[in-house]
């Protein structure tokens, strides 16, 4: 491990792509404590980071072990989040501070703080499944993820699968435009919804090779337009999921989510445990494949920035 920030470090394999200037990719860790079940979630982890590295890029998990901000976590620092699940901490920006303060906390971090701690360590590019957004009944509630302001502020690029449709796609959507951050559609028109490929929400821009999505990125913060920009990228056609059986899910998770009066920060790690268990093995399958493949995309902008 390498320190170069007071409470920045380095895996040993990012150090040595840092010095060869290889192109690198974020990842979250969110994903893995909060987003898929145990044992399921560290292969995954270590899947996508061995697809990135298949990709020509090095991989960059994200997370907080021993009061500091690591750009590149360990097999067994991974392994601990994931055999942590829940019970690890979800670190988003607000949070940051207070988990620097406690080397005893395991910190798993969300999109916001992958993107502030990848933008630390100079990293540009980020992968991961779905971004927060704009929960459905913001109107009354204002649950609007802390991932939005991150992206109007922070420098990196996100790949994704679209967002859940346990959010309102639409005001998501508009609220990324307020903040002046781009979404792009790799090769779609349409916003994706993570476990399905289409909505009625289209993008605002449609490219078709990760090169184009490099010079577009270029062009941005060559200019000075901090924030970073979204690519959607829809789940590859097999693993796509029935729209009528995930709705159905959606909405029971949302009604139990309402009953049981669930807010705040426990609010999308709930919904997306309900849902997991409503669909069972299938849309697990569907998550871990349509991260892979965002794994590839997001190499693929890395390795032509
Ligand atoms: N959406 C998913 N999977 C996830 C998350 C969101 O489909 O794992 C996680 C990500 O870490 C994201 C966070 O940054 O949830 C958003 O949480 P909140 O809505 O509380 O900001
Ligand atoms: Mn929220």
């Amino acid at each position: 491990m390498t320190n170069t920030h007071a409470s920045l470090c380095f895996s040993d394999e990012v150090t040595h792509a840092v010095k060869n200037s290889q192109p690198i990719v974020a990842l979250e860790s969110t994903i893995i404590s909060h987003g898929m079940p145990w044992p399921q979630n560290v292969e995954t982890a270590l899947k996508v980071e061995a697809t990135v590295r298949e990709n020509g890029a090095v991989p960059a998990t994200i997370g907080i072990v021993n009061g500091q901000l690591c750009a590149g976590l360990t097999h067994k620092q991974i392994e601990a989040i994931g055999k942590a699940g829940p019970s690890a901490i979800k670190v988003s920006r607000r949070d940051l501070p207070f988990i620097l303060q406690d080397p005893s906390l395991v910190g798993a971090t969300t999109v916001a703080a992958t993107m502030i701690i990848a933008e630390m360590a100079g990293i540009k590019v980020f992968a991961t499944g779905g971004i927060g957004g704009v929960h459905r009944g913001a109107e009354h509630t204002m649950d609007i993820s802390a991932d939005l302001a991150e992206l109007g502020r922070t420098s990196v690029a996100v790949v994704c699968a679209g967002a859940k449709s346990i959010l309102d796609i639409g005001l998501t959507k508009e609220y990324l435009e307020t903040l002046g951050v781009p979404v792009i559609g790799y090769k779609t028109d349409v916003w994706p919804a993570f476990y399905t490929r289409t909505t009625a929400f289209p993008v605002d821009y449609t490219l078709h090779a990760p090169a184009e999505i490099a010079g577009v990125l270029r062009s941005k913060w060559a200019v000075g337009l901090e924030g970073g920009v979204v690519v959607c990228n829809p789940v590859p056609e097999a693993y796509a999921m029935d729209e009528a059986v995930m709705d159905s899910a959606i909405n029971a998770a949302l009604k139990e989510m309402a009953d049981l009066e669930i807010t705040g920060k426990e609010t999308t790690p709930f919904l997306l445990q309900r849902i997991a268990d409503i669909t069972g093995g299938d849309s697990l399958t569907t998550n871990i494949q349509l991260v892979i493949n965002n794994a590839i995309v997001a190499s693929g902008i890395a390795c032509n920035l």
